[in-house]
């Protein structure tokens, strides 16, 4: 029987109730290579997917960032790119877009999410801050820690279970940020930094009842909290449909109140806004917008493209108006269930329960034989890639890294294999190979070994790091 708590539509009413928005007008082919070509492109790619040529996978899971497939509209809006140098015309677009849909006074664009946190983290973190927040993200950490500070992971303890089926497991512990409060003071805690959709938890919601609340502790402080607004859409559907009194307001309603208690967002648009490159920052703070204008002139580009062409902008402020549209959100995360649900009726161990934007295999459970040091989730996605093509990603030891102060592996409670779907790219039946993918390797599981590190790049090692089998 499936363990996940929260069924597909169909599930709940006896019948498949929901299908894709949307029909297919252009395909891209793709195709299986030979188990003898996978095993040379494995051991060329130093076991790590993120070295895998692309025309050597057969179904690409390695991430729902920049992977989405636009939609007609936005294929069309790329047509009017006005590629000013200044005021290009759909940087308004873009700036209404999010003015409408987030409802942030301003905005400064970036060429990606990574390059929005460089910006905030440089204008708000001096060093020696504490930065706290629902669970760590790999660069949005990283820049904090560049900026001098030091995040302080304040998620509910459920978070790290991942059996564990609290239906909002991104939820901040009120107690433990009023407790680093106290100990570090409220002048050396320049934000919160809170995810919508936590996803090294396994993209879990946060519930506008506990933003309420944090809004409230962060006043009594004089702390702003600033929102990773990457994948809040799907966090929206989420508290639509376990809060009881959100059930009859839409996606979009959603997003907008759970927005307005925050201060500002940085987003890669790459995900939610059903585009391949580009990001933004926004905030209602005057004084702030006009520090990250100069900044981002520096690092990204003029203030009105930051590193994206006109053409990119136009796309996302068309992709902003189509991700928050209730049945996109709707098929997009039961896709996800899908997947999930064909898992948990083998006995697959996943973290539940599903989120919005990936099934997280967990590897410490699935390989329970070969030790955290043994990096027991990268082997994973390696001999999922060796199976049947399908490419995955480690989110666990390596992901995790080593702790700046003392040099040793951080050990995360999660060792976990991401299998991230892409938005309108794949069918079900795309989703019933790779559930049969991961039981033949689930099945074999015991017959497996850990793996060695033999090249550790210094930052954000998971991306470039190189392995050998353990024989
Ligand atoms: O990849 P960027 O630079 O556009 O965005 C960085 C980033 C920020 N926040 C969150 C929650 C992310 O998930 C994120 C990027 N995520 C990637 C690339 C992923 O595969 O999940």
């Amino acid at each position: 029987m499936s363990q996940s708590r929260y069924k597909t539509m169909g599930q709940q009413f006896g019948r498949r109730s929901w299908a894709e928005p949307w029909k297919i007008k252009m395909v891209e082919p793709i195709s299986m290579t030979s188990p003898k070509e996978r095993q040379k492109a494995l051991i060329d790619a130093g076991y790590n997917t993120f070295l895998l040529r692309s025309e050597d996978v057969y179904i690409d899971l390695l991430t729902d960032s920049g992977t989405s497939a636009m939609s007609d509209r936005q294929w069309a809006g790329m047509m009017l790119g006005d590629e000013a140098y200044a005021g290009s015309r759909n940087f308004y677009h873009l700036e209404e877009a999010v003015k409408t849909y987030y409802g942030y006074k301003y905005l400064v664009p970036t060429h990606q999410g990574r390059g929005a946190e460089h910006l905030i983290s440089q204008a708000l973190i001096k060093k020696g801050d504490y930065i706290p927040g629902n669970m760590y993200f790999t660069t949005t950490r990283l820049h904090q820690e560049i900026a001098g500070g030091t995040f302080i992971d304040v998620i509910i303890d459920e978070a790290h279970d991942p059996d564990d089926t609290h239906p909002f497991k991104g939820n901040i512990d009120p107690e433990k940020l009023e407790t680093l409060i106290k100990k570090a003071g409220k002048e050396n805690i320049p934000y919160v930094s809170l995810a919508g959709t936590v996803n090294m938890a396994g993209g879990q919601p946060v519930s506008m009842a506990n933003l309420k609340a944090t809004r409230k502790l962060c006043n009594r402080y004089g702390i702003p909290i600033y929102l990773d607004a990457t994948r809040m859409v799907e966090n929206a559907f989420f508290i639509q449909e376990r809060e009881a009194e959100y059930s009859g307001k839409s996606i979009a309603e959603i997003l907008k109140e759970f927005c307005s208690y925050t201060d500002g967002a940085w987003m890669s648009a790459k995900k939610d806004h059903l585009v391949n490159i580009g990001g933004w920052l926004a905030v209602n703070d005057n004084e702030l917008f006009d520090k990250l204008r100069n900044m981002v002139v520096i690092y990204e580009g003029l203030h009105t493209y930051g590193g994206m062409a006109g053409r990119d902008m136009e796309a996302i402020a068309i992709g902003i108006s189509e991700a928050v549209q209730d049945d996109h959100v709707r098929s997009r995360v039961n896709q996800v269930r899908y997947l999930g649900d064909l898992l948990s009726e083998w006995d697959i161990p996943i973290v539940q329960p599903v989120g919005g934007h990936a099934i997280f295999l967990n590897a410490r459970s699935i390989y329970d034989h070969i030790p955290q040091d043994q990096f027991p989730a990268q082997r994973l996605a390696a001999e999922l890639y060796l199976d049947s093509g399908i490419r995955a990603m480690e989110r666990g030891i390596v992901s995790a890294g080593r702790d700046p102060e003392t040099g040793d592996h951080r050990y995360p409670k999660l060792e976990l294999v991401r299998l991230t779907i892409p938005r309108r790219v794949y069918t079900q039946a795309h989703m019933d190979v790779v559930a049969e993918a991961v039981k033949a390797i689930f099945d074999n599981r015991k017959q497996t070994k850990g793996l060695k590190m033999v090249y550790e790049p210094s930052v954000l090692r998971f991306f470039q790091a190189r392995f050998e089998s353990i024989t």
